[in-house]
């Protein structure tokens, strides 16, 4: 297992769509393991694969406080979507800027698991955010996207300060 460097905004790897995963085999396998264990370690609810660099269809996520009850979701499909929710939303990628999305309140999402086995799911508040979060990044969408562009340029001048000299740490 591995912990994988994620990708900080602005980074233009962040708007590469991903592909669609044609084999769920032990590849597919391994990166959601370490994807698994990068969101643990960095405290996140969700992960996509676009956030470390592999540009294909994976998303891990893990609402509860237990941090025990992973949800893999390969090549997710949104089937439907209702309702709205006004939410504070914050990303892995752009760390320390959190702030007010709206988003649909209740989805229906088709997806492959870990075994490459195909299930649908219903999903409502902050999993059904989450999701939808995910799906952006896949897509190449990260969520400051959906904020005025004042505060774009804002988020990007603080970011580009704060990443400034820092290099990721190679592991021996
Ligand atoms: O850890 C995360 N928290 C979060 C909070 C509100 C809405 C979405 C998220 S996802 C985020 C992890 C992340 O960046 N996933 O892409
Ligand atoms: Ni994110």
């Amino acid at each position: 297992m591995s912990i994988l460097n994620i990708l900080k905004h602005p980074d233009n790897r962040l708007h590469i769509v991903a592909k669609s995963v044609t084999h769920v085999g032990e590849v597919t396998q391994q990166l959601i393991k370490d994807m698994a264990e990068t969101m643990y370690s960095a405290s996140g609810i969700g992960l996509a694969a676009t956030q470390v660099d592999v540009h294909e269809r994976v998303i891990v996520i893990d609402i509860s406080n237990t941090r025990d009850d992973l949800l893999v979701l390969i090549n997710p499909e949104l089937q439907l979507k209702e309702g709205s929710i006004l939410s504070e939303e914050g990303c892995l990628s752009v760390p320390g800027v959190y702030d007010q999305v709206e988003r649909s309140d209740r989805i229906m999402v088709k997806a492959l698991n870990a075994e490459g086995d195909e299930f649908n799911l219903e999903a409502t508040g902050l999993l059904a955010v989450c999701i939808q979060h995910e799906i952006d990044h896949l897509d190449g969408k990260v969520f400051v996207e959906y904020l005025s562009r004042l505060k774009q340029e804002r988020i990007i001048k603080k970011l580009r300060k704060t990443q400034r000299g820092i290099y990721p740490r190679v592991s021996i």
